[in-house]
Protein backbone atom coordinates (compact mmCIF):
# COMPACT_ATOMS: atom_id res chain seq x y z
CA UNK A 1 0.00 0.00 0.00
CA UNK A 2 3.11 2.31 0.88
CA UNK A 3 4.24 1.76 -2.39
CA UNK A 4 1.33 2.48 -4.23
CA UNK A 5 0.79 5.53 -2.83
CA UNK A 6 4.34 6.70 -3.42
CA UNK A 7 3.56 5.73 -7.34
CA UNK A 8 0.41 7.83 -7.14
CA UNK A 9 2.07 10.47 -6.28
CA UNK A 10 4.86 10.78 -8.02
CA UNK A 11 2.22 10.59 -11.10
CA UNK A 12 0.09 13.07 -9.11
CA UNK A 13 3.04 15.42 -8.87
CA UNK A 14 4.22 14.76 -12.42
CA UNK A 15 0.75 15.63 -13.54
CA UNK A 16 0.01 18.72 -11.37
CA UNK A 17 3.43 20.36 -12.21
CA UNK A 18 2.92 20.64 -16.25
CA UNK A 19 -0.64 20.32 -17.62
CA UNK A 20 0.18 21.00 -20.62
CA UNK A 21 2.94 18.07 -21.10
CA UNK A 22 0.16 15.99 -19.70
CA UNK A 23 -2.10 16.96 -22.46
CA UNK A 24 0.95 16.27 -25.15
CA UNK A 25 0.96 12.83 -24.12
CA UNK A 26 -1.43 10.44 -25.85
CA UNK A 27 -1.99 8.27 -23.00
CA UNK A 28 -3.66 5.55 -24.51
CA UNK A 29 -0.63 4.57 -26.57
CA UNK A 30 1.99 5.13 -23.65
CA UNK A 31 3.27 2.01 -21.98
CA UNK A 32 1.35 2.14 -19.05
CA UNK A 33 5.00 2.73 -17.09
CA UNK A 34 6.21 5.15 -19.80
CA UNK A 35 9.21 7.55 -18.14
CA UNK A 36 8.31 5.53 -14.70
CA UNK A 37 11.41 3.43 -14.90
CA UNK A 38 11.01 2.51 -11.40
CA UNK A 39 7.80 0.70 -12.14
CA UNK A 40 10.03 -1.71 -14.20
CA UNK A 41 11.20 -2.50 -11.15
CA UNK A 42 7.80 -2.61 -9.58
CA UNK A 43 7.78 -6.57 -10.31
CA UNK A 44 10.28 -6.97 -7.95
CA UNK A 45 9.24 -5.56 -4.93
CA UNK A 46 5.60 -6.69 -5.68
CA UNK A 47 5.23 -9.58 -7.45
CA UNK A 48 2.69 -10.83 -5.15
CA UNK A 49 0.09 -8.03 -6.38
CA UNK A 50 0.25 -8.20 -9.91
CA UNK A 51 -3.34 -7.39 -10.49
CA UNK A 52 -3.95 -4.64 -7.43
CA UNK A 53 -3.18 -1.85 -9.97
CA UNK A 54 -5.88 -2.41 -12.06
CA UNK A 55 -8.66 -3.08 -9.64
CA UNK A 56 -7.75 -0.53 -7.37
CA UNK A 57 -7.29 2.12 -10.36
CA UNK A 58 -10.63 3.50 -10.56
CA UNK A 59 -10.26 5.03 -6.66
CA UNK A 60 -6.57 5.15 -6.33
CA UNK A 61 -6.03 6.59 -9.58
CA UNK A 62 -5.89 11.05 -9.35
CA UNK A 63 -9.37 12.49 -10.68
CA UNK A 64 -9.12 16.27 -12.19
CA UNK A 65 -10.99 17.45 -9.39
CA UNK A 66 -8.95 17.01 -6.31
CA UNK A 67 -5.55 17.40 -8.43
CA UNK A 68 -4.81 21.00 -6.06
CA UNK A 69 -6.04 19.15 -3.17
CA UNK A 70 -3.27 16.31 -4.03
CA UNK A 71 -0.92 19.11 -4.70
CA UNK A 72 -0.79 20.68 -1.29
CA UNK A 73 -0.87 17.50 0.50
CA UNK A 74 2.06 16.54 -1.16
CA UNK A 75 3.87 19.51 -0.63
CA UNK A 76 3.49 19.12 3.36
CA UNK A 77 4.55 15.52 2.77
CA UNK A 78 8.49 14.97 3.91
CA UNK A 79 10.52 14.35 1.08
CA UNK A 80 12.22 11.19 2.55
CA UNK A 81 8.67 9.53 2.84
CA UNK A 82 9.19 9.24 -1.23
CA UNK A 83 12.30 10.90 -1.74
CA UNK A 84 10.28 11.53 -5.31
CA UNK A 85 12.55 15.12 -5.50
CA UNK A 86 14.80 16.99 -8.17
CA UNK A 87 17.42 18.96 -6.89
CA UNK A 88 15.43 21.55 -8.05
CA UNK A 89 12.48 21.64 -7.87
CA UNK A 90 11.12 23.26 -11.22
CA UNK A 91 12.20 20.06 -12.60
CA UNK A 92 9.38 18.43 -11.41
CA UNK A 93 9.20 15.16 -8.69
CA UNK A 94 11.65 12.42 -9.63
CA UNK A 95 10.36 8.60 -8.45
CA UNK A 96 12.28 6.95 -5.65
CA UNK A 97 14.24 4.31 -7.05
CA UNK A 98 13.80 0.76 -6.23
CA UNK A 99 17.37 0.60 -3.67
CA UNK A 100 15.64 3.77 -1.84
CA UNK A 101 12.02 2.01 -1.84
CA UNK A 102 13.99 -0.69 -0.45
CA UNK A 103 15.69 0.98 2.22
CA UNK A 104 12.41 2.87 3.35
CA UNK A 105 10.91 -0.80 3.43
CA UNK A 106 13.58 -2.13 5.18
CA UNK A 107 13.78 0.43 7.72
CA UNK A 108 9.72 0.67 8.37
CA UNK A 109 10.26 -3.70 8.46
CA UNK A 110 12.63 -2.67 11.18
CA UNK A 111 9.82 -0.63 13.20
CA UNK A 112 7.08 -2.96 11.97
CA UNK A 113 9.44 -5.83 13.68
CA UNK A 114 10.35 -3.97 16.72
CA UNK A 115 6.45 -3.39 17.15
CA UNK A 116 5.59 -7.01 16.39
CA UNK A 117 8.13 -8.59 19.11
CA UNK A 118 5.80 -7.47 21.81
CA UNK A 119 2.95 -8.12 19.99
CA UNK A 120 4.58 -11.72 19.17
CA UNK A 121 5.06 -12.75 22.62
CA UNK A 122 1.80 -11.15 23.57
CA UNK A 123 -0.15 -13.42 21.10
CA UNK A 124 2.15 -16.32 22.91
CA UNK A 125 1.17 -15.47 25.92
CA UNK A 126 -2.00 -15.33 25.05
CA UNK A 127 -1.96 -18.03 23.13
CA UNK A 128 -0.63 -19.87 25.95
CA UNK A 129 -3.39 -18.46 28.24
CA UNK A 130 -6.10 -19.75 25.86
CA UNK A 131 -4.64 -23.50 26.14
CA UNK A 132 -4.23 -23.49 29.45
CA UNK A 133 -8.12 -22.02 30.01
CA UNK A 134 -8.81 -24.65 27.28
CA UNK A 135 -7.44 -27.28 28.88
CA UNK A 136 -9.31 -26.05 32.42
CA UNK A 137 -12.66 -26.31 30.72
CA UNK A 138 -11.80 -29.60 29.13
CA UNK A 139 -11.24 -30.70 32.80
CA UNK A 140 -13.81 -28.69 34.23
CA UNK A 141 -16.40 -30.49 31.25
CA UNK A 142 -14.80 -33.83 32.37
CA UNK A 143 -15.27 -33.41 36.22
CA UNK A 144 -19.21 -32.27 35.31
CA UNK A 145 -19.55 -35.45 33.07
CA UNK A 146 -18.42 -37.84 36.01
CA UNK A 147 -20.17 -36.33 38.55
CA UNK A 148 -23.27 -36.33 36.45
CA UNK A 149 -22.34 -40.21 35.63
CA UNK A 150 -22.27 -40.55 39.50
CA UNK A 151 -25.46 -38.72 40.00
CA UNK A 152 -27.18 -41.10 37.51
CA UNK A 153 -25.71 -43.99 39.19
CA UNK A 154 -26.69 -43.10 42.74
CA UNK A 155 -30.22 -42.72 41.39
CA UNK A 156 -30.59 -45.64 40.31
CA UNK A 157 -28.64 -47.40 43.35
CA UNK A 158 -31.54 -45.08 45.27
CA UNK A 159 -34.38 -46.41 43.10
CA UNK A 160 -33.06 -49.75 43.83
CA UNK A 161 -32.70 -50.24 47.26
CA UNK A 162 -36.28 -48.24 47.43
CA UNK A 163 -37.84 -50.72 45.89
CA UNK A 164 -36.15 -53.26 47.59
CA UNK A 165 -37.26 -51.98 50.96
CA UNK A 166 -40.84 -51.35 49.75
CA UNK A 167 -40.84 -55.24 49.01
CA UNK A 168 -39.75 -56.07 52.26
CA UNK A 169 -41.85 -53.60 54.03
CA UNK A 170 -45.08 -55.18 52.20
CA UNK A 171 -43.92 -58.50 53.08
CA UNK A 172 -43.34 -57.74 57.12
CA UNK A 173 -46.47 -55.71 56.90
CA UNK A 174 -48.16 -58.95 55.46
CA UNK A 175 -46.55 -61.09 58.32
CA UNK A 176 -47.32 -58.82 60.99
CA UNK A 177 -51.09 -59.03 59.79
CA UNK A 178 -51.52 -62.39 58.77
CA UNK A 179 -48.44 -64.83 59.99
CA UNK A 180 -48.20 -63.76 63.47
CA UNK A 181 -51.42 -63.68 64.65
CA UNK A 182 -52.07 -67.49 63.54
CA UNK A 183 -48.70 -68.57 64.99
CA UNK A 184 -49.60 -66.73 68.44
CA UNK A 185 -52.75 -68.60 68.88
CA UNK A 186 -51.09 -71.85 67.64
CA UNK A 187 -48.20 -71.49 70.71
CA UNK A 188 -51.74 -70.07 72.74
CA UNK A 189 -52.63 -73.78 72.33
CA UNK A 190 -49.75 -75.50 73.07
CA UNK A 191 -49.11 -73.19 75.82
CA UNK A 192 -52.49 -74.22 76.96
CA UNK A 193 -52.12 -78.20 76.60
CA UNK A 194 -48.67 -77.69 78.55
CA UNK A 195 -50.49 -75.82 81.35
CA UNK A 196 -52.79 -78.72 81.43
CA UNK A 197 -50.15 -81.36 81.33
CA UNK A 198 -48.39 -79.63 84.08
CA UNK A 199 -51.83 -79.62 86.56
CA UNK A 200 -51.97 -83.53 85.74
CA UNK A 201 -48.62 -84.01 86.78
CA UNK A 202 -48.81 -81.42 89.66
CA UNK A 203 -51.93 -84.13 90.51
CA UNK A 204 -50.31 -87.38 90.54
CA UNK A 205 -47.36 -85.85 92.51
CA UNK A 206 -49.82 -85.28 95.35
CA UNK A 207 -51.13 -88.40 95.24
CA UNK A 208 -47.99 -89.59 95.58
CA UNK A 209 -46.82 -87.55 98.40
CA UNK A 210 -50.33 -88.31 100.23
CA UNK A 211 -49.03 -92.04 99.75
CA UNK A 212 -46.01 -91.39 100.85
CA UNK A 213 -46.77 -90.06 104.12
CA UNK A 214 -46.20 -92.87 106.15
CA UNK A 215 -44.20 -95.75 105.13
CA UNK A 216 -45.53 -97.44 101.75
CA UNK A 217 -48.13 -100.00 102.27
CA UNK A 218 -47.07 -103.11 100.30
CA UNK A 219 -49.18 -105.95 99.67
CA UNK A 220 -46.65 -108.31 101.22
CA UNK A 221 -48.21 -111.12 103.90
CA UNK A 222 -46.60 -109.65 106.30
CA UNK A 223 -45.07 -112.49 109.19
CA UNK A 224 -47.17 -113.61 111.96
CA UNK A 225 -43.97 -113.23 114.26
CA UNK A 226 -43.38 -110.01 115.41
CA UNK A 227 -41.64 -108.42 119.12
CA UNK A 228 -39.97 -105.66 119.94
CA UNK A 229 -37.24 -105.09 117.52
CA UNK A 230 -35.24 -107.46 114.84
CA UNK A 231 -33.41 -109.16 117.72
CA UNK A 232 -35.91 -110.20 119.63
CA UNK A 233 -38.37 -111.46 116.57
CA UNK A 234 -34.99 -113.86 115.14
CA UNK A 235 -34.90 -114.92 119.15
CA UNK A 236 -38.92 -115.79 118.05
CA UNK A 237 -37.63 -117.51 115.25
CA UNK A 238 -38.46 -115.36 112.66
CA UNK A 239 -34.97 -115.96 110.65
CA UNK A 240 -35.56 -115.25 107.27
CA UNK A 241 -34.75 -111.39 106.07
CA UNK A 242 -37.70 -109.75 105.33
CA UNK A 243 -40.42 -107.22 106.05
CA UNK A 244 -41.84 -107.51 109.90
CA UNK A 245 -44.01 -105.81 111.74
CA UNK A 246 -42.28 -104.89 115.18
CA UNK A 247 -43.95 -102.86 118.42
CA UNK A 248 -41.07 -101.59 120.58
CA UNK A 249 -43.52 -100.12 123.35
CA UNK A 250 -47.03 -101.07 123.95
CA UNK A 251 -47.82 -97.64 124.32
CA UNK A 252 -47.25 -96.96 121.07
CA UNK A 253 -48.89 -98.87 117.46
CA UNK A 254 -46.59 -101.20 115.74
CA UNK A 255 -45.17 -100.32 112.81
CA UNK A 256 -43.11 -102.40 109.58
CA UNK A 257 -39.37 -102.18 109.16
CA UNK A 258 -36.82 -104.48 107.42
CA UNK A 259 -34.48 -106.94 109.77
CA UNK A 260 -31.58 -108.33 108.33
CA UNK A 261 -31.11 -112.04 109.88
CA UNK A 262 -28.78 -113.52 107.95
CA UNK A 263 -25.59 -111.09 107.70
CA UNK A 264 -23.45 -110.53 110.97
CA UNK A 265 -25.40 -113.31 113.14
CA UNK A 266 -28.80 -110.70 112.26
CA UNK A 267 -31.49 -109.13 114.37
CA UNK A 268 -30.38 -106.03 112.45
CA UNK A 269 -33.00 -103.46 111.90
CA UNK A 270 -32.90 -101.17 108.54
CA UNK A 271 -33.01 -97.81 109.95
CA UNK A 272 -31.92 -96.13 106.23
CA UNK A 273 -31.01 -97.58 103.36
CA UNK A 274 -29.95 -97.01 99.78
CA UNK A 275 -29.45 -98.59 96.65
CA UNK A 276 -30.60 -97.43 93.26
CA UNK A 277 -31.86 -93.40 93.84
CA UNK A 278 -35.31 -94.14 93.81
CA UNK A 279 -36.21 -92.13 96.77
CA UNK A 280 -35.76 -88.14 96.77
CA UNK A 281 -33.97 -88.14 100.57
CA UNK A 282 -33.89 -83.94 100.05
CA UNK A 283 -36.49 -83.36 102.20
CA UNK A 284 -38.53 -81.40 105.26
CA UNK A 285 -37.76 -81.89 108.94
CA UNK A 286 -41.08 -83.63 109.23
CA UNK A 287 -40.86 -86.09 106.78
CA UNK A 288 -37.56 -86.83 108.34
CA UNK A 289 -39.10 -86.92 111.18
CA UNK A 290 -41.88 -89.68 110.57
CA UNK A 291 -40.17 -91.45 107.95
CA UNK A 292 -40.23 -92.12 104.33
CA UNK A 293 -39.64 -94.79 101.46
CA UNK A 294 -40.76 -97.78 100.80
CA UNK A 295 -39.70 -100.57 103.56
CA UNK A 296 -39.62 -103.46 100.98
CA UNK A 297 -40.63 -105.45 98.08
CA UNK A 298 -41.67 -109.23 96.82
CA UNK A 299 -39.84 -110.14 93.81
CA UNK A 300 -41.73 -113.07 93.39
CA UNK A 301 -41.07 -115.52 96.32
CA UNK A 302 -44.43 -114.47 98.36
CA UNK A 303 -42.76 -112.14 100.73
CA UNK A 304 -41.18 -108.67 101.37
CA UNK A 305 -37.16 -110.51 101.42
CA UNK A 306 -36.08 -107.02 99.44
CA UNK A 307 -35.22 -104.10 101.17
CA UNK A 308 -36.27 -100.76 99.01
CA UNK A 309 -34.55 -97.22 99.91
CA UNK A 310 -36.24 -95.67 102.63
CA UNK A 311 -35.38 -93.36 106.19
CA UNK A 312 -37.19 -95.10 109.40
CA UNK A 313 -38.01 -91.73 110.78
CA UNK A 314 -35.79 -89.50 113.59
CA UNK A 315 -39.41 -90.42 116.21
CA UNK A 316 -38.69 -94.24 115.46
CA UNK A 317 -34.97 -94.40 115.55
CA UNK A 318 -34.78 -91.83 118.90
CA UNK A 319 -36.94 -94.02 120.59
CA UNK A 320 -35.57 -97.67 119.36
CA UNK A 321 -32.21 -96.33 120.60
CA UNK A 322 -33.02 -95.23 124.21
CA UNK A 323 -34.61 -98.71 124.71
CA UNK A 324 -31.27 -99.60 125.49
CA UNK A 325 -27.53 -99.86 124.65
CA UNK A 326 -27.45 -100.04 120.79
CA UNK A 327 -24.89 -100.18 118.43
CA UNK A 328 -24.74 -99.57 114.54
CA UNK A 329 -23.52 -101.22 111.48
CA UNK A 330 -22.96 -98.71 108.81
CA UNK A 331 -22.31 -100.91 105.66
CA UNK A 332 -21.39 -99.25 102.16
CA UNK A 333 -20.35 -100.46 98.63
CA UNK A 334 -18.67 -98.86 95.54
CA UNK A 335 -19.74 -99.44 91.83
CA UNK A 336 -16.74 -101.56 91.77
CA UNK A 337 -18.24 -104.18 94.10
CA UNK A 338 -16.04 -103.26 96.98
CA UNK A 339 -17.51 -103.28 100.23
CA UNK A 340 -16.93 -101.93 103.48
CA UNK A 341 -18.05 -101.15 106.73
CA UNK A 342 -17.85 -98.69 109.79
CA UNK A 343 -19.64 -100.06 113.16
CA UNK A 344 -19.99 -98.12 116.44
CA UNK A 345 -21.01 -100.10 119.78
CA UNK A 346 -22.90 -97.23 121.10
CA UNK A 347 -25.35 -95.05 118.85
CA UNK A 348 -27.86 -93.37 120.44
CA UNK A 349 -30.58 -90.49 118.91
CA UNK A 350 -31.94 -87.80 121.48
CA UNK A 351 -35.65 -86.62 121.53
CA UNK A 352 -37.35 -83.93 119.17
CA UNK A 353 -36.92 -81.62 122.17
CA UNK A 354 -33.09 -81.89 121.45
CA UNK A 355 -32.96 -82.03 117.87
CA UNK A 356 -31.98 -85.57 117.94
CA UNK A 357 -28.42 -85.10 119.64
CA UNK A 358 -26.53 -87.88 117.76
CA UNK A 359 -24.09 -90.13 120.05
CA UNK A 360 -21.67 -92.99 118.88
CA UNK A 361 -18.78 -94.52 120.18
CA UNK A 362 -16.69 -97.67 120.06
CA UNK A 363 -15.90 -97.53 116.66
CA UNK A 364 -14.91 -100.59 114.07
CA UNK A 365 -14.65 -101.76 110.95
CA UNK A 366 -12.42 -100.65 107.42
CA UNK A 367 -14.54 -97.82 106.12
CA UNK A 368 -13.03 -95.37 108.43
CA UNK A 369 -14.47 -93.28 111.83
CA UNK A 370 -15.52 -90.51 110.23
CA UNK A 371 -18.65 -90.09 112.73
CA UNK A 372 -16.70 -89.60 115.52
CA UNK A 373 -12.73 -88.09 114.21
CA UNK A 374 -13.88 -86.32 111.42
CA UNK A 375 -12.04 -86.36 107.89
CA UNK A 376 -8.36 -87.35 108.35
CA UNK A 377 -7.16 -86.41 104.99
CA UNK A 378 -8.23 -82.89 107.29
CA UNK A 379 -6.35 -81.38 110.17
CA UNK A 380 -7.15 -78.59 112.99
CA UNK A 381 -10.00 -77.30 112.85
CA UNK A 382 -11.06 -78.13 109.44
CA UNK A 383 -11.27 -81.74 110.52
CA UNK A 384 -13.08 -81.21 113.72
CA UNK A 385 -15.72 -79.33 111.67
CA UNK A 386 -16.29 -82.44 109.91
CA UNK A 387 -16.84 -84.36 113.30
CA UNK A 388 -20.86 -85.90 113.32
CA UNK A 389 -21.07 -87.12 117.16
CA UNK A 390 -22.65 -84.64 118.89
CA UNK A 391 -24.34 -83.07 116.45
CA UNK A 392 -28.21 -82.46 116.25
CA UNK A 393 -30.24 -83.18 113.09
CA UNK A 394 -30.54 -80.95 110.27
CA UNK A 395 -33.33 -80.39 106.77
CA UNK A 396 -32.87 -77.74 104.66
CA UNK A 397 -36.28 -76.49 106.35
CA UNK A 398 -34.79 -76.79 110.02
CA UNK A 399 -30.98 -75.26 110.34
CA UNK A 400 -29.60 -76.97 113.59
CA UNK A 401 -25.55 -77.11 111.61
CA UNK A 402 -22.75 -75.41 113.37
CA UNK A 403 -22.37 -73.06 110.01
CA UNK A 404 -23.29 -69.97 111.42
CA UNK A 405 -23.58 -67.50 108.63
CA UNK A 406 -26.28 -64.53 108.60
CA UNK A 407 -27.18 -65.81 105.19
CA UNK A 408 -29.81 -68.05 105.64
CA UNK A 409 -28.72 -69.98 101.99
CA UNK A 410 -25.69 -70.62 103.86
CA UNK A 411 -26.89 -74.32 105.57
CA UNK A 412 -25.45 -77.75 105.17
CA UNK A 413 -28.67 -79.33 104.68
CA UNK A 414 -29.46 -77.05 101.66
CA UNK A 415 -26.54 -77.44 99.65
CA UNK A 416 -25.46 -80.88 100.51
CA UNK A 417 -28.57 -82.54 99.76
CA UNK A 418 -30.08 -84.26 102.57
CA UNK A 419 -31.02 -84.57 106.13
CA UNK A 420 -28.17 -85.62 108.34
CA UNK A 421 -26.37 -84.15 111.98
CA UNK A 422 -24.20 -81.93 109.83
CA UNK A 423 -21.37 -79.82 111.73
CA UNK A 424 -20.09 -77.58 108.99
CA UNK A 425 -20.56 -79.78 107.21
CA UNK A 426 -19.83 -83.46 107.07
CA UNK A 427 -16.71 -86.18 106.39
CA UNK A 428 -20.20 -88.41 105.94
CA UNK A 429 -23.56 -87.55 103.90
CA UNK A 430 -25.40 -91.13 103.31
CA UNK A 431 -28.80 -89.14 102.46
CA UNK A 432 -26.71 -87.15 99.71
CA UNK A 433 -27.81 -87.22 95.99
CA UNK A 434 -27.04 -90.36 94.21
CA UNK A 435 -24.98 -90.02 91.44
CA UNK A 436 -25.00 -92.99 88.91
CA UNK A 437 -21.02 -94.33 88.36
CA UNK A 438 -19.35 -93.08 91.85
CA UNK A 439 -17.12 -90.07 90.18
CA UNK A 440 -18.87 -86.61 89.99
CA UNK A 441 -17.42 -83.34 89.90
CA UNK A 442 -18.58 -79.74 91.84
CA UNK A 443 -19.79 -78.99 87.89
CA UNK A 444 -22.34 -81.23 88.56
CA UNK A 445 -23.55 -80.56 92.11
CA UNK A 446 -26.49 -78.28 92.52
CA UNK A 447 -24.87 -76.05 94.88
CA UNK A 448 -21.15 -76.73 93.60
CA UNK A 449 -20.52 -78.68 96.90
CA UNK A 450 -19.54 -82.47 98.06
CA UNK A 451 -23.66 -83.18 98.25
CA UNK A 452 -23.06 -87.15 96.78
CA UNK A 453 -23.21 -90.21 99.14
CA UNK A 454 -20.24 -90.00 100.64
CA UNK A 455 -17.94 -91.22 103.09
CA UNK A 456 -15.01 -89.36 102.97
CA UNK A 457 -12.27 -91.48 104.78
CA UNK A 458 -12.87 -93.96 102.36
CA UNK A 459 -13.66 -92.97 99.14
CA UNK A 460 -13.25 -89.15 99.73
CA UNK A 461 -15.47 -86.15 98.65
CA UNK A 462 -16.16 -86.44 95.28
CA UNK A 463 -16.93 -89.80 94.48
CA UNK A 464 -20.91 -91.22 95.16
CA UNK A 465 -21.32 -94.91 96.63
CA UNK A 466 -23.64 -96.94 94.89
CA UNK A 467 -25.14 -98.43 97.91
CA UNK A 468 -25.36 -97.55 101.21
CA UNK A 469 -27.34 -99.07 104.85
CA UNK A 470 -27.56 -98.38 108.42
CA UNK A 471 -28.47 -101.19 110.72
CA UNK A 472 -29.02 -101.10 114.90
CA UNK A 473 -29.71 -103.84 116.86
CA UNK A 474 -29.38 -103.71 120.77
CA UNK A 475 -25.68 -103.87 121.97
CA UNK A 476 -26.14 -106.40 125.01
CA UNK A 477 -26.21 -108.92 122.34
CA UNK A 478 -23.19 -108.41 121.17
CA1 LIG B 1 -26.21 -72.85 110.00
Amino acid sequence: MRILLLLSLCVILAWASDPLEYDDYDLTGLDARGNRPLSHRRDTYNPSQPGRPQTGSSSSRPTPAPVGVKQEQEKERPLEAGGCTHASEQLGVLCPTGCELKVTIVKQETNVMQAMAPLRNQVDELSRSSNHIYNYVERMSDVLRERQRVNDDNGEVVSHYTGTIEEEHTYIKETVDNAFPSDIRLLQGVLDKIRQKIQRLEKAIQVQNDNCKEPCITSCPIPVVSGKECEDIIRKGGVESQMYMIQPDPQNLPYKVFCDQNNNNGGWLLIQNRMDGSVDFGRRWDSYRRGFGNIAFDVGKGYCQTPGEYWLGNEQISHLTKMGPTEVLIEMEDWSQNKVHAKYSQFTIQSENGNYVLSVDGYSGNAGNTLLEGATELFGVNRTMTIHNGMMFSTYDRDNDKWYSCDTSKQCSKEDGGGWWYNRCHSANPNGRYYIGGAYTNSMAKHGTDDGMVWMNWKGSWYSLKAISMKIKPSFTS
